[in-house]
């Protein structure tokens, strides 16, 4: 039997965490923690990591016939038990120091510097945009990645052709583009809004430009229900909204402003949360949502 603690860890993130497998392979580990507001909450989400796991595995699935991607296994032998089904055996890749954000939307860091300057990381957009606005068409807002905690920077397209060569950026946009309108698509198919999402690009020891990371999940992406979509106001999160509004109610106490951590989330708070979730990933991919599978021990 192997366990987590044969993999050493070689990176962590806020939520999830890189083991190395051997010197090809990595474990890509989801955990059920969830952030708000940039604080990562003490209370875990039951399945979360589960279900976003899952979540990478219909997407990439779905994506292949237009990238090659670094999913080797979901249920693997070379999986430990303590985290079979929340984690990805993957191919070790040498990533790219870009971040390919596509946004479909305006919204976020988007719209800030859309207000700002009249365009998104150098893409001119046309005037009377809003909060939520549909994009005339998608676009591609590279972003250098932050050290933990920090945010990443948007940067224009010729700054990431700075950093990677004018070819691999052209390659990036269009392959990034295309691979949110097939998921835009899809999601819209299923009554579900795909604002914006990031993905992260490597190559494989040939040469190939291969898709890593986790994708379109909630946590790299924005969902919204399409169902109320009312450009001008705030879009509620398909996830998280009801966290959100927990913490800014006066029912949990918190002071956001306040550099204070969030309090523990309530039992209906978990309980809602998880459903959510779940709800996402059997809307969007048509799955049902079985626990399974489920670490042996
Ligand atoms: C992914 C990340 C973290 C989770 C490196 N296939 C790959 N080959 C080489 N490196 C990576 C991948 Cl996916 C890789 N990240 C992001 C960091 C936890 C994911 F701490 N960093």
């Amino acid at each position: 039997m192997v366990a987590l603690a044969d993999y050493p860890q070689i990176a962590a993130g806020k939520v999830r965490q890189l083991h190395a497998v051997d010197d090809e392979h990595l474990l890509l580990v989801a955990s059920d923690r969830i952030s708000a507001f940039d604080h990562v909450l003490d209370t875990p989400i039951p399945d979360k990591g589960r279900v976003l796991t899952a979540m990478s595995v219909f997407w990439f699935e779905l994506l292949a016939d237009l990238v090659p991607n670094h999913l080797v296994a979901f249920d693997d032998v070379r999986i430990p038990g303590e985290v079979r089904g929340r984690a990805l055996l993957v191919r070790r890749l040498e990533m790219l120091p870009v971040e390919c954000v596509a946004r479909g939307y305006l919204t976020g860091s988007g719209l800030a510097d859309y207000q700002r300057t009249g365009a998104v990381c150098g893409v001119a957009l046309p005037d009377g945009l809003t909060e939520a606005s549909r994009l005339p068409e998608p676009i591609f807002t590279p972003a250098t990645k932050a050290e933990i905690g920090d945010h990443d920077e948007n940067i224009s397209f010729e700054a990431a052709a700075a950093q990677l060569g004018a070819e691999r950026a052209a390659q990036l946009r269009d392959v990034t583009v295309r691979v949110y309108e097939r998921a835009a698509e899809h999601a819209r198919s299923r009554g579900v809004i795909l604002a914006d999402t990031k993905f992260e690009f490597g190559l494989a020891p040939d040469g190939a430009l291969v898709l890593g990371d986790e994708v379109l999940t909630p946590d790299s992406s924005r969902y919204w229900p399409a169902d109320g979509y009312q450009p001008g106001k705030v879009q509620p999160s398909f996830d998280k909204q009801v966290v959100r509004n927990w913490l800014t109610s006066p029912a949990s106490g918190w002071d956001r402003a306040a550099d204070t951590p969030p309090p523990p989330l309530p039992d209906d708070v978990i309980a809602t949360t998880r459903s959510r979730y779940i709800e996402a990933y059997e809307l969007i991919t048509g799955r049902p949502f079985t626990a399974w599978p489920r670490p042996t021990g």
